[in-house]
């Protein structure tokens, strides 16, 4: 079956040998294997911590997270009483219908409307849906997000953003091109210095330091490149990216698994800089598309 469905997921399988696995807690892809054109046999491209919990009871510490409406602590009016990131990673989703199911691609929908638990901390009316596509070497994922309210409901204005935990040794890799692009540096020590835009000068972006770094009008498709790989992510309506890995201060994290921070960097395409806004009855698509290249 190339779309196998059970009461907590839904696993994707391509003809080539491919595979995904999705939860409907929070959308959350936790695994991609894909071989390379090289290497037919397939690998896990994202990471995922042994200390993660599946469970529904926190969202999850690696995959693709989904980040709805607010990225980071909440900053808009509207979302002050969520929690950092939002509710879309916390959410259970339900499974939408099957896309797509051929040699070009095995694709789901997943779908989160809002509950009367969402109203209590977000009271705008939204529907998302999430399109997840498998491919030979490739997996898209999109997010649509309408706002179902009327005009007397006012616009939706939201974040959104993928929080990909790309399996590859941080220490090694690199990010291009983000040379000549500015970006907000979260790990500066004052909000007054978290605010304060910087150029990136650098051809290749590492993260042998702490790094969390947000790139505000970023060039849309990155290559992340280590000594046995490169990864390629496309993607359209995110006029952002931020860079994460917090190296040793990763031990700090509850979840992390020792040294997990040596196992993944997170390059995340988003729209987080400023608010995405939505009038009644209109949408918007924010889609990425992952590729190994090698
Ligand atoms: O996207 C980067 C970031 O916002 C970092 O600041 C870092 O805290 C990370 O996400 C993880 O956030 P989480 O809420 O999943 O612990």
């Amino acid at each position: 079956m190339p779309v196998e469905r059970s009461q907590d997921r839904v696993i994707l399988r391509h003809p080539k040998g491919a595979t995904a696995e999705i939860l409907l807690y929070g959308a959350t892809v936790i695994s991609w294997k894909s071989g390379s054109k090289e290497i037919a046999e397939p690998l896990e491209r994202f990471f995922v911590s042994s200390k993660a919990a599946l469970d529904g009871t926190k969202p999850v510490r690696g995959g693709i997270p989904v980040v709805f409406p607010c990225f980071g602590a909440p900053t808009h009016p509207e979302h002050v009483r969520l929690a950092q990131h939002g509710f879309a990673r916390s959410e259970i989703w339900s499974f939408g219908s099957i896309v797509m199911d051929n040699e070009a691609g095995v694709s789901v929908r997943l779908t989160l409307e809002s509950t009367p638990s969402i109203q209590e901390k977000f009271s705008k009316p939204f529907e998302l849906a999430y399109v997840v596509t498998l491919a030979e070497h490739q997996i898209s994922t999109d997010l649509h997000v309408k706002n179902v309210g009327l005009s007397t409901t006012g616009p939706l204005e939201f974040q959104a953003l993928l929080h990909n935990y790309i399996r590859a040794p941080s220490r090694e890799v690199s990010i291009t091109p983000l040379q000549g692009v500015s970006y907000y540096d979260k790990t500066e020590a004052t909000e007054e210095l978290k605010a304060t835009a910087k150029v990136e000068n650098r051809l290749e972006v590492d993260v042998k330091r702490t790094t969390d770094f947000v790139y505000e009008n970023a060039p849309g498709s990155y290559k992340i490149s280590w000594p046995t790989g490169v990864v390629e992510i496309r993607t359209k309506n995110f006029p952002n990216v931020v860079v994460w890995n917090p190296q040793e201060t990763g031990a700090n994290i509850a979840d992390m698994e020792p040294k997990g921070w040596e196992k993944y960097v997170c390059v995340e395409p988003g729209y987080v800089r400023g608010f995405a806004k939505l009038e009644a009855g209109e949408s918007w698509v924010g889609q990425q598309v992952i590729t190994i290249i090698q």
